[in-house]
């Protein structure tokens, strides 16, 4: 049985990282994550990364590298994160999320992320590009 995919991405721009906090379900609202959604029939991962951030936050992505590795979600899901770029817009809080917050070096425990996010953010934030 293959697991369905949820995709995330840890989208950069100068120096940071996005941070986006869960208005939804109750019993992950209130937590940060790295915004994404679950791949659709016929799509890549880097397709539904891009369709997930423009949905969720208004913004043009560029997929940079996917970050090795795979997480267990709830039963039947597994995350999949990719680094990325922000190519236009300003991300805005339309769906899913209240809040959001860019974080830079050093940052990435100003926030209480979701238990399954936190072996790739760490690793986004080590890829974190200077400036
Ligand atoms: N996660 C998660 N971390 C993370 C994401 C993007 C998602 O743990 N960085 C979990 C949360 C949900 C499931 O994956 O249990 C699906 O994510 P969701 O709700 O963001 O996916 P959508 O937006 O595709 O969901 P639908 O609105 O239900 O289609």
């Amino acid at each position: 049985m293959n697991d369905r995919v949820v995709v995330a991405g840890a989208v950069y721009d100068q120096g940071r990282m996005l941070a986006a906090r869960r208005s939804a379900p109750p019993e992950l609202a209130g937590r940060w994550e790295l915004p994404g959604g679950k791949l659709e029939p016929g799509e890549t991962g880097e397709q539904a990364l891009v369709r997930e951030l423009r949905e969720e936050l208004g913004v043009e992505t560029e997929p940079l590298e996917r970050i090795p590795g795979e997480w267990p979600l709830a039963p039947g899901y597994v995350l999949r994160v990719w680094t990325a770029r922000l190519v236009s817009g300003v991300p805005a809080p339309l769906q899913d999320h209240d809040e959001l917050r860019w974080l830079g070096p050093g940052e990435s425990d100003a926030v209480d992320w979701l238990d399954q996010d936190r072996p790739a953010v760490a690793e986004a934030m080590r890829r974190l590009p200077t400036g």
